[in-house]
This record gives structure tokens, C-alpha cells and sequence, in this order.
């Protein structure tokens, strides 16, 4: 079944009070406000009489194929960060999404052509969506720190893969080369010094994966999609309060939630700036990413989890280039684009921010450790 991801004018009061009803609330809202931040699944704010509200969406499952095994996976996962935030005395309702389940139990609810899920609103939250700073990147930091370290005693092996292979680098490597080969709409020749460069490099950015198979490094349940608005933090005090857009929790590794933020927040450029000599990485706002990271997660990482930071970092900027310019020869099919050669602009950009992250890795590499040896106090 197919179902559409927006909301549209067919989505009544009347619909809306269905799918409550559906989730077993029978209590009349006073008002359903849509939100436009995100672009994968629609949603939308009700507000009820007394002071608590829901959050409904409409899973995207065009992107979600398996919308049964992502809720499940979701369930799983803040299940068990209720039960840890409960053991530390916080107040659950506040530190986790926590989704309804139907009259029949099930988390979605299948109603025209769409398929709805139901959370408590978050009470007093907000998220910063600016672009972002030191001390918005330090909070993040410590955001994803402490959801990974939620997380760090939760077996990864029981989550599906919503995504199969997503971070697997050697396998969009080989896809890469195979779009290349076909070159489907002629575009290889306005990229080859990229696509080279990025071939060039290809045996490094395979080293994780390989770690990986080899069972060096652990698989750990993340989150996949670590910008900083993704957290929620208190409206009054500012404190951190739950990581939330939880679709894309699969197992993967621990550096590739810190490398996403970085990749995204801490370069001085735009993802997708065309003049590449905007691109760096700027080592004061890594450092106060990863101060606030590693604050919460050094303790539990493995010896060569720490090691690995750096090139797990550099990795996801390679494959984010990887992905971007197979798209573009690919003939941008799976990218939403705004502009003619976006998906190149992009490449180029993530190629040119890798390239810096080789020239900086020196620095680094000195940053982590010197984060890694005040948390462990060596
Ligand atoms: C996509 O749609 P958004 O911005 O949440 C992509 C990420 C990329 C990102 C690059 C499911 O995320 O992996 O890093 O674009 N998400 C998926 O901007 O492919
Ligand atoms: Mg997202």
C-alpha cells in the first residue's frame, strides 16, 4: 500500500478527530497548526483544551518503505531511554518522544491515503535552527553525547536497517563506479577531475567499513541524521531535553552521528555554496562539538572507536560527495535539486571540505585527543 506523505485540504477536523479517536483520545482539539521545518513527513501541532498536545504526522513512505519495522525500531529505542532517564530520575514525558498506540495497538494508523502516527507534544521545548555557533554547537555536542550514551547499553542487533546499506561506503563506492561506467546522461565529462579524485581516495574511505566486517569496531544504534535542530532543548532554560527525528535510528557507527553535525555545522560554507574557496572546516566549532560529544561519550567508547574518530569524520564527507555527484551523473534522481548542476555544486563543495579535513587532520587529530584525555582525566 502507498500512502501519500502531505497533508492536504481532505485532511478535515473531522479527519483529524477520526485518527484521534483512532489512538483512543475522544477529547475535542482547539486548534492543529502545521509545521514546515522538516521535508520528509507531513505535520502538525494540535492543541488541546487543557495544556498538553499531540504531535500527528504522515509518514513519508517513499523514503520509508518499511514504515512497520522504522516505528518499530523507534519504539524500541525510546523504550529504552525511558527506562534509563527514569533510573536517573528525569521526567520521561519530557526526555524522549513517546508515541501512541492505537486501540488495537499498533503504532501507525492507516486512514485515505495516509498513514499517521500520533507523540505527546514536548511541553516548554524549542530547537535552535539558526545557523549555528559555538555554544549552539557545544549543546548539540552534548545532545547527541547523551543520546548515544542512552543508547550505549541498548543491543543495536535487534534494529532493522531503514535505510539498507546507508553508511555503507564500499557499496556506494562501487555504485558510484557503476554510474560512471553507464554514464546515463552524458554528465561525466563536467566532472571527471571529481570523480577521480574521489576514486583516488577510494581504499581509505573503505577503511571503517572494513573495520567493520571485521568486527573491530562496534555497531551501535544511532541516530543518522545529527543537525542540530533535531534536538530539543527547555524553552526557559535552555537545558537539553530529548534528541527527536528518530526515522533514521538503524545500527551504525558512533563517529558517523558526531561526523553528520560536523559535515553540516562546521563547515564556514553552505552545503551547496558554488564558490568552493568559502569551504573549510573550522576547527573552533569541531572542538566545541566535539567538546560537548565526547563529554558524554569518551567513557564508554572503545580504544579504537577513539582512534577512528577523525577518519570516521572524514569518511561521511567523502561519501556526502560520494552521494551528490553520483547523483548528479546519475541525472539527479534522488536529491531534491533547486538549480541546474546543484548536485554538483554540492559534490564539489563536500569534496573541497574533505580536502580540507586532510590538510587539518594533524589538528585534528590534536583536538580529539586532547577532548578524549580531559574526559578520561589521562
Ligand atoms: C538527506 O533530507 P535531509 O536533509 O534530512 C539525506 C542525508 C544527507 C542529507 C544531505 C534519508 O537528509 O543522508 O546527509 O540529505 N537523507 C537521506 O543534505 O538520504
Ligand atoms: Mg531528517
Amino acid at each position: 500500500m502507498h500512502y501519500n506523505c502531505f497533508m492536504d485540504k481532505r485532511i478535515t477536523t473531522s479527519h483529524i478527530s477520526t485518527i484521534l479517536n483512532a489512538f483512543g483520545i475522544y477529547e475535542e482539539p482547539i486548534r492543529t497548526t502545521e509545521l514546515t521545518n522538516g521535508n520528509i513527513n507531513g505535520t502538525f501541532r494540535i492543541e488541546m483544551p487543557t495544556d498538553h498536545g499531540y504531535i500527528l504526522q504522515s509518514v513519508n513512505t517513499d523514503i520509508f518503505k518499511d514504515p512497520y519495522s522504522m516505528m518499530r525500531n523507534i519504539d524500541l529505542v525510546t523504550d529504552h531511554i525511558r527506562r534509563t532517564v527514569i533510573a536517573e530520575g528525569l521526567d520521561p514525558s519530557r526526555a524522549t518522544l513517546n508515541f501512541h498506540h492505537t486501540q488495537e495497538g499498533a503504532l501507525l494508523f492507516p486512514h485515505e491515503d495516509h498513514l499517521f502516527r500520533l507523540a505527546d507534544y514536548i511541553h516548554d521545548s524549542m530547537a535552535f535552527n539558526t545557523k549555528a555557533d559555538t555554544s549552539v554547537l557545544a549543546k548539540a555536542g552534548e545532545g547527541f553525547g547523551r543520546f548515544e550514551a542512552q543508547l550505549a547499553d541498548f543491543d543495536a542487533s535487534l534494529l532493522s536497517e531503514t535505510i539498507p546499506n546507508f553508511h555503507n561506503t564500499k557499496l556506494r563506492i562501487e555504485s558510484f563506479e557503476r554510474t560512471i561506467e553507464k554514464n546515463p546522461c552524458g554528465r561525466l565529462s563536467d566532472c571527471e577531475k571529481e570523480a577521480s579524485h574521489l576514486l583516488e581516495t577510494k581504499e581509505e574511505s573503505s577503511v571503517l567499513c572494513n573495520m567493520l566486517e571485521h568486527g573491530e569496531v562496534p555497531l551501535r544504534a544511532t541516530h543518522n541524521d545529527t543537525k542540530t535542530n533535531n534536538i530539543l532543548f527547555d524553552k526557559n532554560t535552555h537545558e537539553f531535553l530529548a534528541v527527536i527525528d528518530l526515522d533514521t535510528v538503524m545500527p551504525g557507527l558512533l563517529a558517523y552521528d558526531a561526523a553528520d553535525t560536523i559535515r553540516f555545522s562546521a563547515n564556514t560554507a553552505e552545503e551547496d555554496e558554488k564558490d568552493i574557496s568559502k569551504v573549510s572546516l573550522d576547527l573552533s566549532l569541531y572542538e566545541a562539538f566535539l567538546s560537548g560529544f565526547l563529554g558524554k561519550t569518551a567513557h564508554f567508547m572503545t580504544k579504537l572507536e577513539k582512534e577512528t574518530l577523525v577518519i570516521g569524520i572524514q569518511t561521511i564527507v567523502y561519501e556526502q560527495a560520494l552521494r551528490f555527484l553520483d547523483d548528479y551523473i546519475a541525472g539527479d534522481v534522488y536529491y531534491k535539486t533547486s538549480r541546474p548542476r546543484h548536485n554538483l555544486d554540492r559534490a564539489r563543495c563536500q569534496l573541497a571540505l574533505y580536502d580540507d579535513m586532510k590538510r587539518k587532520e594533524t589538528q585534528m587529530h590534536s583536538i580529539a585527543r586532547r577532548i578524549i584525555r580531559a574526559n578520561l582525566g589521562c
